[in-house]
């Protein structure tokens, strides 16, 4: 892509209205463009960001055997009547009326219309567990919208829900998508932490939020600092090795503010262990067996017996992950923003010195930006006239991890390549490639 033909509306300074910093670089970098209050239209830079995220949710979703589905936006009352939740959620729900005069609302979540889906196809215990996931828009009408997309009231949201005939089965569902999560949020480069959480509107006994750790956070949370140390990489997906994991994490103190209790913190975490802050909660999971199986009759054959399902639901904010990986990538002290390059929205960018009348550079950075294009790496090249400092104020802003620079002493082996946020190395153009391609493939 050419900076010049690109929709990347840069402002000059940071928005006044925006109080956290992704708020702020998110407007200013124009990724996004607020609509009416916590509604967001998503320009191309922030949608390539979110797109990529998305990828990996419905990636690791896949890969412990969870079947995507769509389900719509729009929802009919009768079954959250059914639920009882129709009262219950109060106005957080926006409620609709369509030209029949019936009662229309537009999802927050999704447990009724799924459970609905489940009740009229699937008859027998055998054929599960169901395992089902979808990607879509949610909204909320929440009290107080703030922080940009973090805490809006349109919002991107990976659902998944898990239908099984027992409460052990249930749990090993619970587990599948706790290593899911881990390895999810591993992928974007963060460290998010499973807490034992509260279960609100949802409902249920167990719960966990996956916190990562922002000053920024909306989420207080209790914890023992040893929990960062748990390690999930040699986890495998049978029965035993989620359940240790489970316990890894289990053993150390970890809560949100809801679940804190002041005597268990001291009783059970060393003082110099403690560690009481804030972070923003990217996903959340909740097991809550027969609330919606009773109340909406989803019920299976088993020997001859109809039994009521247990279900699992499983949350990620999809959108609210794009704020969230500025939180904890943007550098303050340098003021430089470095996507992950799993989630970057460009792999890297070339940037030409152009001098007055003298088009030699742009001419090279073009011969660059093609062969990196054609070797399969996705590019931006600024082929404006700006200033090379100019230049790279703007794209310390923009954070693609790797810049080209091609100026006066240009030697086609030894290219300025520069991580962002390090010292210039001079190498070929194959070198290049390789260590991005490298750095991707990780
Ligand atoms: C789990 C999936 C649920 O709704 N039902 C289906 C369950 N959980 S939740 O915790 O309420 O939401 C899941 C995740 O969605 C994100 N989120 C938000 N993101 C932006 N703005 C909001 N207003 C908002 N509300 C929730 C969070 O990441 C949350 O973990």
């Amino acid at each position: 892509m050419y900076f010049s033909k690109s929709f990347i509306p840069i402002l000059k300074n940071n928005p006044t209205e925006a109080k956290i910093k992704s708020h702020q670089l998110m407007l200013r970098t124009g990724m996004i463009k607020q609509s009416s209050a916590g509604i967001y239209s998503w320009l191309p830079l922030g949608f390539k960001v979110m797109k990529k995220i998305e990828q990996i949710v419905r990636e690791e979703q896949n890969k412990v055997g969870v079947q995507e589905i769509l389900m719509p936006t729009i929802q009919s009352s009768d079954i959250w009547k059914e639920s009882g939740r129709y009262d219950d959620y109060g106005e957080e729900m926006l409620r609709i009326k369509d030209r029949q005069n019936r009662e229309m609302l537009y999802g927050p979540t999704n447990e009724e219309l799924v459970t609905e889906i489940f009740r009229s196809s699937i008859k027998s215990y055998k054929s599960l567990p169901q395992l089902l996931y979808h990607i879509q828009w949610k909204f909320r009408d929440e009290l107080r919208p703030r922080f940009g997309i973090m805490r809006c009231r349109e919002f991107y949201m990976k659902d998944a829900y898990s239908f099984d005939i027992s409460d052990d089965e249930a749990l090993y569902s619970y587990n599948k998508f706790f290593l899911a999560y881990l390895n999810t949020f591993k992928r974007m480069d963060l460290s998010a932490i499973p807490m034992a959480a509260d279960t609100g509107p949802i409902g249920g006994n167990l719960s966990h939020e996956f916190i990562i750790l922002a000053n920024t956070g909306e989420s207080k949370i209790f914890t023992d600092k040893r929990i960062f140390n748990v390690d999930s990489s040699s986890t495998t997906i049978d029965q035993n090795s989620l359940l240790e994991l489970r316990n890894n994490y289990e053993k150390f103190y970890a809560v949100t503010d809801e679940k804190f209790s002041k005597k268990e913190f001291e009783d059970n975490v060393n003082e110099e262990n403690r560690l009481q802050t804030k972070g923003i909660e990217v996903g959340h999971i909740f097991y809550f067996g027969d609330k919606y199986s009773k109340s909406m009759n989803a019920t299976v054959d088993y020997n001859g017996k109809k039994e009521f399902v247990k279900m699992g639901s499983y949350g990620i904010g999809v959108s609210r992950l794009v704020g969230a990986i500025i939180e904890a990538k943007y550098d303050d002290k340098k003021e430089i923003m470095k996507w992950p390059i799993s989630v970057s929205p460009y792999d890297c960018c070339v940037l030409p010195i152009i001098n007055k009348n003298d088009n030699s550079n742009l001419e090279k950075a073009v011969n660059i930006y093609n062969l990196l294009k054609k070797s399969g790496l996705d590019v931006l090249i600024d082929d404006t006239d700006e200033n090379l400092s100019s230049k790279i104020k703007k794209f310390n802003l923009l954070g693609i991890p790797y810049q080209i620079i091609i100026g006066k002493n240009f030697n086609e082996n030894k290219i300025e390549f520069k991580e962002i946020d390090r010292e210039p190395i001079y190498i070929s153009l194959e070198e290049i490639i390789k260590k991005i391609k490298d750095k991707k493939s990780n």
